[in-house]
């Protein structure tokens, strides 16, 4: 009775395996991708499925609404200052030029749902943003609903994040030589981002109203006329892959099994112990 009360090896694995399994079905594959890549060679075009490890083809929307919106692959360098050009000098660029509210917006999917101890990276290079343009990025979930988005509003001095909830204005001034932002999710709805900008670093942690990221959304909303006015990105990266992260809870829920295990097995002899001196105990 008493031993069986330990817990079986094939109970501890075996319920590790399953945690293990669905972790790994969950989690976003590992995925890469840049503007050097093959599939970019004749242009930025919606159904371009460059890098590997995503779950879906590049989405691209215009919407002229009274100006010019579009896509293509240029040296970040064209928008003045310096480039986060990979290969050579290739970024995706992204226009959406004064004279109305035009928008354009270069969207994809993650195979798989960002989990806890994943990061998204990535790189923009922003030119100048006229005042009511808005030009970043957001992650978001299957509806279309953002998570997170970093974003620089035309005519501020620093570039914000948005938690789903409220902005809030980081220490990263405005720049056209490009930022470099990591996007890590550290808890169930818990995220860290930190952005580098050439010497400058800043970083935050938030809470965010729900953890179903699954795609990545870059957006150029009327930044305005003029090559120093191109939005461009460059160098996506999910990372680690799924298997790193269940590794990594797999020992978790080892060490804990262990523990566990050692707890039971300590409670066992101790209720040995006091049942041998009870029964010993003359009646
Ligand atoms: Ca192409
Ligand atoms: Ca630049």
């Amino acid at each position: 009775m008493l031993y069986r009360s330990k817990p079986p090896l094939w109970a501890v694995v075996s319920s590790a395996l399953i945690t293990l399994v669905s972790i790994s079905t969950q989690a976003a594959v590992v995925a890469s991708d840049d503007a050097s890549q093959s599939a970019y060679s004749d242009g930025w075009q919606g159904g371009d499925n460059g890098g590997s490890g995503w779950g879906s083809s590049w989405t691209l929307n215009s919407f002229a609404n009274g100006g010019a919106a579009g896509f293509f692959v240029g040296s970040s360098g064209g928008n003045g200052g310096g480039n986060i050009d990979t290969g050579s000098s290739k970024s995706w660029g992204m226009y959406a030029n004064s004279g109305g509210s035009p928008l354009s917006e270069a969207i994809r999917s993650f195979n798989g749902t960002l989990s806890v101890g994943q990061s998204v990276s990535l790189k923009m290079d922003n030119g100048f943003v006229n005042s009511g343009g808005t030009v970043g990025f957001g992650l978001r979930n299957s509806s279309g609903v953002n998570r997170f988005e970093l974003f620089f509003v035309g005519g501020e001095s620093f570039y914000k994040y948005n938690d789903g909830t409220s902005s809030t204005a980081t220490s990263i001034g405005f720049t056209r030589d490009g930022i470099q932002i990591t996007f890590t999710q550290n808890a169930a709805n818990g995220f860290s981002v930190s952005i580098v900008s050439g010497a400058s670093s800043a970083s935050y942690t938030g809470t965010m109203s729900g953890s179903d990221i699954d795609r990545i959304r870059f957006f150029n909303s009327n930044s305005g006329s003029g090559s120093d006015h191109d939005l461009f990105f460059n160098s996506l990266q999910l990372v680690p892959e799924p298997t790193n992260v269940a590794l990594t809870l797999f020992g978790v829920l080892a060490c804990a099994g262990g523990v566990w295990s050692r707890v039971r097995r300590s409670r066992s002899v101790t209720m040995a112990e006091s049942h041998t001196s009870a029964s010993n105990r003359p009646a």
